[in-house]
């Protein structure tokens, strides 16, 4: 079966879906592939915050009650160091901007409904996806069963996606970097901590997230070598409560492990032709600062704008901006990313002494110096 549309969208994770909808928003006709099925794309559990930059996407388009709604809003932060608590309000920080929480799977299953009852083609178990004549006219995608004829295609397809691997060698640089720490993250259904709560400790970093109103996500610091998926339950329990200072932390049943590696990716540029790289196919970002998704949806706003004015307007500046556009915002979020990673991770770490009194004091300083942490609070707030 072989049919048309203007933007051929690959992948419906944040990136993909949201692109859909904006474009739907905007009278640009659009057809949505994924090779998953719809249940799998639905249950899929991974971050868990919505910035006030990307909340103000959905804003601007009309979407906010119905993909954003009114989960809590974020207030304050707590950083524990060696147990003992101090509290950032970076929203107020932020001139009054918060992050929203609203989990990852949540977000997904508001987009796929509203784009579905837009009238929205979205084609779930779309094997064998293949791309073809990127950099001519008309490309095209090929999937078992189909063929899609498009002016634009849009990779949305996540790291380990088709769509960057089809562009030819040497046309893309790339950067990455091994941060040499790696993270076990345990979702439970345990009573979520009453602000976003970070342990520094020389036992190892710590961190829990809500995951609504009756579940956490713990993320555990590990050492290099080590395999946390064999620790029974009840060390990493115990972990916890230590790392967190918190004797009384409630544990609860585990309904998901994984090992987060802490790496960091960026593909540039993030175009080649007529397709256009968004989300995780072009930049993995540790979850330190909670930028994934966030960077994802922020592509995908950028490109609903350019593909927009290309389509309605005949204008492809937009365009041919995308790519500097969003590598900017990229570099940016992974340089505070590292920033905030070496910081937490490294205040605890006695092996290393002096690099510890250095990661003390620029931890210290966010709750010294309002300058610092404006600066901090700005950047968790999202940036143009
Ligand atoms: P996604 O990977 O979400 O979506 C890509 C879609 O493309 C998928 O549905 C996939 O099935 C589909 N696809 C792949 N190949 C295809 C093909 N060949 N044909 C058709 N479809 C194809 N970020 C945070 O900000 N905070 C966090 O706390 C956080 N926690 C995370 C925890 C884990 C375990 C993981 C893995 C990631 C986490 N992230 C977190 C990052 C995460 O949120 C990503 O940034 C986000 O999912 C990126 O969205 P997309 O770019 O849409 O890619």
């Amino acid at each position: 079966m072989r049919d048309e549309t203007t933007v051929a969208i690959i992948g419906a994770g944040p990136a993909g879906l949201t692109l859909a909808n904006l474009l739907q928003r905007s009278g640009v006709d659009c057809v949505v592939l994924e090779m998953r099925d719809r249940s799998y794309v639905e249950d899929r559990q991974r971050a868990g915050i919505i910035d006030h930059h990307a909340g103000r996407i959905f804003e601007e388009y009309g979407l906010a009650d119905r993909i954003v709604g009114d989960g809590p809003v974020e207030t304050l932060m707590e950083i524990r160091t060696e147990g003992v608590p101090r509290f950032l309000d970076t929203p107020a920080l932020a001139g009054g901007r918060p992050s929203r929480l609203v989990p990852q799977q949540m977000l997904v299953r508001r987009l796929i409904a509203a784009f579905l009852e837009g009238g929205g083609d979205l084609r779930f178990g779309a094997a064998g996806v293949t791309l073809h004549d990127l950099d001519g006219p008309q490309p095209r995608v090929t999937y078992d069963g189909g063929e899609l004829g498009a002016a634009y295609l849009a990779g949305c397809d996540g790291f380990h996606g088709v769509s960057r691997r089809s562009i030819p060698a040497g046309a893309l640089e790339t950067y990455s970097f091994d941060h040499g720490i790696g993270w076990y993250t345990v979702l439970a259904d345990a009573p979520p901590p009453r602000y976003p709560l970070m342990g520094v400790s020389r036992h190892g970093f710590a961190a829990q997230f809500a995951r609504g109103p009756h579940a956490s996500r713990f993320y555990l610091q590990y050492q290099p070598g080590e395999d946390p998926r064999s620790w029974p339950d009840e060390h990493a329990w115990e972990q916890l409560r230590l790392r967190l200072g918190d004797p009384r932390l409630v544990a609860g049943p585990i309904t998901g492990r994984e090992i987060v590696e802490m790496r960091s990716f960026v593909a540039e540029p993030m175009d080649f032709g007529r397709l256009f790289l968004v989300g995780d196919a072009a930049h993995i970002i540790t979850p330190m600062g909670a930028k994934g998704m966030n960077l994802a949806l922020s592509d995908a706003y950028v490109l609903a704008q350019g593909l927009t004015d290309a389509v309605l307007k005949g204008d492809e500046a937009g365009l041919r901006e995308y790519s500097a556009v969003c590598l900017r915002r990229t570099w940016d979020y992974q340089e505070f990313s590292r920033w905030y990673a070496e910081m937490v991770h490294q205040a605890g770490d006695e092996s290393e002494p002096f690099r510890r009194k250095l990661a003390l004091a620029r931890l210290d300083r966010l709750f010294t110096s309002p300058a610092a942490a404006t600066a901090f609070a700005d950047l968790m707030a999202g940036t143009d």
